[in-house]
């Protein structure tokens, strides 16, 4: 049986996306932090990872268009995709691990870098709700486990039983084999992650999955992790990240996208050099699918992956729409 690790070891192809340090030099001149400065017209901006997206979008728009809290619009954004249970990557309907369990990991994050999380949660449909909660009812950035259910059902909560018959259908078929095979953005996974500015330049951000389909009883990805799947800061801009969580994680990678763009980079040029480091530290590129999504205090957005396939849902006073991001490499 192959397991994760022989996806993330390191192949020939890591030289191929390297974004050279002069490249970046160059970028970086071209992009100035003197440009990173809020422009009224733009505001209110949404991005989400996937198609999903597009619904996810709606629903926050709907806030984001009466001024509303850039954090009340990504939670209820991203509800509505863990709520959905066509969605198998992602909250009701979610793929269960080896075991047959579904478990949630959720992270939202505010513009004064006030964050909550929650990880390997089960029996609950809304984790990015348990995450608000824990940000802001308790001393604690995450919860896990048996504790973070019980912390929901005490904050009210209802249980649910999360794994459909769709998604039981696949697993009790998967079982024939057993093989660890995750192939990301091509049959398997749209975690989605939103990051969103207010009118009033307030960003936020919100990623909430079902992680790996199939993956050993126990195991987190990037997505609750503050810093990897996600992370804000409002005086530069926001990154979420979706794909191979092992691999984000190793790079801190949301947190290096924002502070990227602190040096100067745009959110794609951000995103690319992300992308390029993942690429850099592994040997073995097959089947490890990473894209990042960002966007900066001043309106712009952009995202990039490793493979082909990775695209992101926009939504502006002027467009709604998806976005496929650039990318290194095509599918063998
Ligand atoms: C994880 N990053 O659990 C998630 C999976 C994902 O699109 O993003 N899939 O590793």
């Amino acid at each position: 049986m192959r397991n994760r690790r022989e996806f993330i070891k390191m192949s020939a192809l890591a030289g191929a996306a390297f974004v050279s340090p002069a490249a970046c030099k160059s970028e970086k001149s071209n992009y100035p932090a003197s440009n990173l400065v809020a422009q009224n017209n733009t505001k209110p901006i949404v991005v989400s990872t996937w198609k999903a997206g597009l619904s996810a979008n709606k629903a926050a728009w709907e806030i984001l268009a009466k001024n509303g809290h850039a954090l009340d619009a990504v939670e209820a954004g991203v509800r509505v995709t863990e709520s959905d249970p066509q969605n198998q990557s992602v909250g009701l309907g979610g793929l269960p691990d080896r075991e047959g369990k579904v478990t949630l990991d959720a992270c939202i994050m505010n513009h004064k870098n006030d964050c909550g999380a929650v990880a390997f949660l089960q029996d609950i449909e809304n984790p990015i709700s348990v995450a608000r909660k824990v940000m802001e009812k308790t001393p604690h950035v995450m919860l896990v486990g048996e504790g973070a259910r019980q912390f929901a059902l005490e904050n009210g909560f209802p249980k649910k039983e999360l794994l459909t018959d769709a998604a039981k259908k696949k697993w009790q078929e998967w079982l024939q084999e057993s093989r660890y095979q995750p192939v990301i953005n091509r049959e398997n996974h749209d975690t989605i992650g939103m990051l969103a500015i207010d009118q009033s330049g307030r960003l936020s951000g919100a990623c909430t999955t079902s992680g790996m389909a199939y993956k050993l009883h126990g195991r987190v990805g990037d997505s609750p992790i503050i810093g990897a799947g996600l992370f804000v800061d409002n005086e530069i801009g926001a990154a979420c990240a979706t794909g191979v969580g092992e691999a984000v994680i190793r790079i801190a990678g949301s947190a290096i996208v924002v502070e990227l763009m602190r040096n100067g980079l745009s959110p794609t040029e951000a995103c690319k050099e992300a992308v390029g480091r993942i690429m850099r530290k592994h040997d073995n590129l097959k089947n490890l699918q990473v894209g990042f999504l960002a966007l900066n205090k001043s309106g712009e957005y952009g995202g990039y992956s490793i493979y082909k396939g990775f695209d992101f849902a926009l939504k502006t006073n002027q467009e709604e729409k998806m976005i496929s991001a650039a990318y290194n490499l095509e599918w063998q």
